[in-house]
């Protein structure tokens, strides 16, 4: 099955207004909330560096954004190069960040929380190893906490008490050698969906051309190290030319899936330079992901 691009789609542009998101914006986190739709997205300035930035919608499609990042580099050398990638999930009444510092030599994953989504709090790094793809489930699971990362070039779980110190580490999903557009290497996208046949776990992969496609897998309720079924195909793969040309071609990268309605609504970036939205309906989505 194939995702469908919404026809008003791309929905964010750079802005050359600002001089923080001049450039690029892109892989966005999408989160639903007092009847609003809430976005955190990467954005990059003249200088490369990379902000996080926010923005409110009534209808997931017109986007309102604020003139300043809700996150800028702030810890010197180890986020030197920029902040990237959030990802956000509801979890006991607030809301948990997890995005990439960048620092001179290399990057660690964060996670800081907030209770409006736009005034946010580091708690501490997730590992101070170069990691990325860090997605915390919105439920704990036998009195923990769970995440989903990926140290190359698997996706990986990993459980914890406090959500500094992650321990019981395993691969649950591995590239395709033999499948051609996961070969190389695979990560999560966003939050995963619950759903009565399974968590929806939305990921990225990529062989040796380094096209980023996305497809779908299913993990078990309560206990999602269990992959009960992951399809061969895609469900979305560059084809635009805002999708095949940008500041990195040939890239889909999505940090965030939402249900609205009886929709999934799939929100991604294009070649690494604007951001879009991609739709099915997510009775489709969850038939693919079970017997694709
Ligand atoms: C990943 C991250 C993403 C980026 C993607 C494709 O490693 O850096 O931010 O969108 O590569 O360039």
């Amino acid at each position: 099955m194939r995702l469908v691009r919404h026809p008003q789609s791309p929905l964010m542009y750079p802005n050359p207004l600002h001089r923080w998101e001049a450039m690029n914006v892109f892989n966005s986190a999408v989160v639903q909330h007092n009847g609003l739709f809430h976005m955190l997205y990467r954005a990059q300035g003249v200088d490369f560096i990379s902000h996080i930035g926010y923005a409110v919608s009534k209808d997931g499609l017109k986007w309102n954004r604020l003139e300043e990042p809700v996150i800028s580099p702030h810890l010197g050398r180890d986020d030197y190069r920029g902040v990237e990638d959030p990802r956000v999930t509801p979890l006991d009444g607030k809301f948990y960040m997890t995005y990439t510092l960048y620092g001179e030599n290399s990057f660690y994953p964060m996670i800081a929380q907030s209770n409006n989504l736009i005034d946010w709090e580091d708690i501490g790094p997730l590992e101070k190893a170069e990691n990325k793809d860090h997605v915390l489930f919105p439920e704990k699971m036998g009195g923990r906490y769970v995440i989903l990362h990926r140290r190359p070039k698997h996706i990986w779980i990993g459980y914890s008490d406090d959500l500094l110190n992650w321990t019981d580490h395993e691969v649950i999903m591995s590239p395709r050698p033999d499948n051609g557009w996961d070969a190389t290497s695979i990560g999560s996208n966003g939050v995963p969906i619950k759903t009565e046949y399974g968590w929806l776990l939305f990921y990225h992969g990529y062989n040796e051309e380094h096209v980023y496609r996305q497809s779908v897998a299913l993990l078990d309720l309560e206990d999602p190290r269990k992959v009960l079924h992951r399809p061969k195909d895609i469900i979305m793969e560059p084809e635009e030319t805002w999708e095949i040309k940008g500041d990195v071609p040939n890239v889909i990268f999505s940090c965030s899936a939402n249900v609205v309605g009886d929709d999934l609504y799939f929100y991604y970036a294009g070649a690494d330079r604007l951001i879009g939205l991609a739709t099915a309906p997510l009775k489709d989505v969850i038939d693919f992901a079970r017997f694709g």
